[in-house]
């Protein structure tokens, strides 16, 4: 397998996980080098009561990228680009002309474009990007993993139903992306999550794919982050497997997620001298329903052995 050095473009936070924090580590397990840009510089995610910290300018990026040209570093050295949460609309600007350099100076790199906007009917970015993503960044991306609200913004289009899914995948599609997946849609039941992945073969034809994730009873912050990094990471190392890249990426999430509550549970109890109560009771239910967003941070680095290697469980079906 030929190596992969990937250029990450995302955030740091300097406690928890989400963007570069939660992109970077699993990605070198896989053993992808990984030369990361900081959009952004804060405490904690945004999610948080508060954070503090500096957002990035476009100067600020066109200034890195012009010392990796002077010394060679952006010519033909990246086999991907791996964009997340931006912040303001001229670094997406500036993002927008990075991808530019990287594949006029290397025409095989793959854009995998995570379009962060917001989750559950909400924006979490400026109004501004949006138009930016989908009339400039878009037709760039060779790989894009927006979730259902993301993938409705930039097409215009609501999924309300599973056969929605279609315009929205051919609206991609159309315009110029390779390999399309829905990270999650609420198309299944109440405890389950639906990832839809469509990908254009050579001969025109398209092959998609679903497959059901148990929902947790939590929100997590940085698991679209994580989906990206994994779903990367797998495609380059089975050349392109949509099928089992998706399935490796999900039993490694249910793994990453599973041990993040279990350890927020554990705390929580531990810390007021409570026994952990049996799942599915009315105090487990209680205790859950109190877990804070710092309780909640992904237990990342404890996951090693699940990101190296994921047992998958659930299996993606041809649709
Ligand atoms: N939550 C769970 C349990 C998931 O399995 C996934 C993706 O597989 C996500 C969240 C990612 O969703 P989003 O992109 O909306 O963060
Ligand atoms: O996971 C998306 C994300 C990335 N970066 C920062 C965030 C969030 C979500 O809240 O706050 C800084």
């Amino acid at each position: 397998m030929a190596e992969g050095r990937v250029l990450s473009l995302q955030s740091h936070v300097v406690h928890g996980y989400v963007g570069n924090k939660s992109a970077t580590f699993p990605l070198q397990v896989l053993g992808l080098e990984v030369d990361a840009i900081n959009s952004v510089q804060f405490s904690n995610h945004t999610g948080y009561p508060h954070f503090k910290g500096q957002v990035m300018n476009a100067e600020q990026l066109e200034e890195l990228m012009e010392g990796l040209h002077l010394n060679g570093i952006s010519s033909g050295l990246y086999t991907h680009l791996l964009t997340g949460y931006v912040g303001s609309e001229s670094f997406l600007r500036a993002v927008e002309k990075t991808v530019h350099t990287l594949k006029k100076n290397n025409p095989g790199l793959l854009y995998v474009c995570d379009p962060v906007m917001g989750d559950n009917g909400r924006m979490y970015v400026p109004a501004e990007l949006l138009p930016v993503y989908r009339d400039n960044i878009v037709p760039l991306a060779d790989i894009i993993t927006p979730n259902q609200y993301e993938a409705e913004l930039l097409s215009g289009l609501i999924i309300k139903e599973e056969r929605d899914v279609a315009a929205v995948m051919s609206w991609f599609h159309n315009k110029g992306v390779k390999t399309v997946v829905l990270s999650s849609t609420d198309l299944g039941s109440t405890s389950e999550l639906i990832c839809i992945a469509s990908t254009k073969n050579t001969d025109g034809s398209l092959t998609q794919l679903r497959i059901a994730i148990p929902r947790f009873p939590v929100n997590f912050t940085g698991t679209g982050d994580l989906f990206a990094s994994l779903l990367l990471g797998w495609l380059h190392r089975t050349h392109d497997q949509l099928k089992m890249s998706v399935e490796n990426t999900v039993a490694t999430m249910q793994s990453v997620l599973s041990a993040t509550v279990e350890h927020a549970l554990a705390s929580t109890c531990k810390n007021s001298g409570a026994v952990p109560p049996a799942v599915g009771t009315a105090e487990y239910n209680a205790r859950l329903a109190s877990l804070t967003k710092r309780d909640l941070e992904l237990r990342l680095v404890q996951s090693l052995d699940q990101i190296r290697n994921p047992k998958p469980s659930i299996r993606a079906v041809i649709t």
